[in-house]
């Protein structure tokens, strides 16, 4: 249907995004190392091993199979994938680099030439079709090597790696890339620190110190590389990426209120605050004295953080959370990546993560009134099972209801007064799940033939979104 009242303000960046390890595959090819995507097994045994103690980095191939390791073969397959982003109208694409294909074991003097190059063709296929690249310099992987001999982002050493990796990349592709981010969610470490920050957290003080100790350590590393980026490449915009998660109260029990408004300040804010703002908030230093968490810092360390902030917000939405103090047992959301109580209000995915399209303009006002910085949706989307029928169409119906209240709801925060960059749906086109490395749980535009069990013509296809997407885009909103 058209809407002349949806169109979008000129120059919005529609598009999709993925992330290296996800799509890849060519695990070991051009010389890639080894990352922790590379060494977390598929199934219901990641999620399990994501959140339990003693994850030890080793990949055991008679036991687990590895999703990642071929993904949806992007490595071989990129020029058509691009072809069908381009098709579909995209202005950017959200991607992100494998610090593994640049610096195998993150410690090497040189960077691995092969891997520049393959990055080279990526960015020369879609400036081919004019699409922006918008690039990730660190999603959820790590060399497995930074890991083993460093404890991940614990050790301040990593900082010295991440620069001079982020400094190869920004100096190689600085006449290709003027989006960039530096990590993914950076704030998921707080719940899930082996993607995020390289370490499994072994006992409960983990959490404290060494978890915090890491953030320190990635703060000092993110505005590293907002300072190179400014040098390196003057005109190109540097922002930071948030996994963002409204949280309500369940009621209006102030005790309810207040434990809502601080579990949605520790979690949304905490990252947020030290890389747009360039310092730690107050908030966090009675959490620091509670749970005597010292940071070890090098003399200059606050300056740095203060002088190189980021000059947009990206973030993540995919649902919001509903909270009280005393939760009763067994009324508890599973799917939810935080957790909390059911919201009588709001529908859950097959995965159990409540779909809440108003929470996305909360979400997006809540941002704007904090920082005063222009935002950038950079995932979101619904993960579903697909059924090919026998024709061979794919009428995904349900995801395109999902995005498009997202839509209306980007576009009655831009009325609201929001300063909003674009929107890159997550996996436009189907690949490999992050929390459960699993094929089967799909947000694509594009349907990848591929099973969980690992099976499957890799064959692409466009779904009925496809079009609908298309439409969106060439219409900059308004035929939705
Ligand atoms: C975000 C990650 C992505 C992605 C997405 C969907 O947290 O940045 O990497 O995968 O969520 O999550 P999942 O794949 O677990 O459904």
């Amino acid at each position: 249907m058209k809407n002349e009242k949806m169109e979008f303000p000129k120059g919005f960046l529609w598009g999709g995004a993925t992330a290296a390890n996800q799509l890849e595959g060519g695990f070991h090819e051009g010389n890639k190392g080894l990352n922790i995507a590379d060494v977390l097994p598929g199934g219901k045994e990641r999620l399990k091993l994501l959140q339990s103690p003693g994850f030890n980095f080793e990949m055991d191939t008679e036991k687990y199979s590895y999703p990642n390791h071929e993904a949806i073969d992007f490595y071989h397959r990129y020029k058509e994938d691009i072809a069908f982003f381009a098709e579909m109208g995209f202005k950017v694409y959200r991607m992100s680099i494998a610090w593994t294909r640049i610096f195998p074991n993150g410690t090497e003097l040189e960077p691995n030439e092969d891997g520049l190059a393959f990055y080279d063709r990526v960015f020369d296929e879609l400036h081919k079709y004019g699409i922006e690249p918008v690039v990730t310099m660190s999603h959820y992987e790590m060399p497995v090597n930074l890991v083993k001999e460093y404890g991940g982002w614990r050790s301040r050493e990593v900082v010295t790696y991440f620069e001079r990796y982020a400094k190869v990349i920004l100096n190689r592709y600085k006449n290709k890339v003027k989006y960039w981010l530096t990590f993914n969610e950076i704030n998921s470490g707080l719940e899930m620190p082996i993607m995020g920050l390289g370490f499994a957290i072994q006992k409960e003080e983990d959490k404290y110190q060494p978890t915090f100790q890491a953030f320190h350590h990635q703060f000092v590393a993110s505005s590293l590389a907002v300072k190179a980026c400014h040098e390196i490449i003057p005109e190109a915009k540097i922002g930071c990426m948030i996994l963002y998660i409204p949280t309500y109260s369940f009621d209006c029990n102030p005790e309810n209120v207040l434990y809502a408004q601080q579990e949605a300040r520790f979690f949304n804010t905490f990252c947020a605050d030290v890389q747009v703002k360039g310092k730690y908030p107050s908030f966090i230093q009675r959490y620091f004295r509670e749970h005597s968490i010292k940071l070890e810092m090098k003399p200059g360390d606050l300056e740095l953080i203060k002088s190189y902030t980021v000059d947009f917000i990206s973030f993540s939405y995919y649902m919001s959370r509903t909270e009280m103090k005393d939760k009763p047992s067994g009324d508890t959301v599973e799917g939810n990546i935080l957790g909390g109580v059911k919201n009588p209000f709001l529908k859950a995915s097959d995965w159990g993560w409540e779909i809440d399209p108003i929470g996305l303009r909360i979400t997006l006002n809540e941002f704007y009134d904090r920082y005063q910085k222009p935002l950038f949706v950079v995932e979101n989307g619904l993960g579903a099972k697909d059924k090919v029928e026998e024709d061979g169409s794919i009428n995904d119906d349900y995801r395109i209801e999902y995005i498009r209240e997202h839509i209306i709801q980007m576009r009655e925060a831009i009325e609201d007064g929001v300063e909003l960059m674009g929107y890159t749906p997550w996996g436009c086109i189907d690949l490999v799940s992050a929390s459960t490395g699993e094929m089967s749980k799909r947000y694509g535009f594009i349907y990848v033939d591929k099973n969980d069990d690992g099976s499957g013509t890799l064959e692409r296809k466009r779904k009925k979104s496809f079009n609908w997407y298309k439409d969106v885009i060439a219409s900059n909103g308004s035929e939705i």
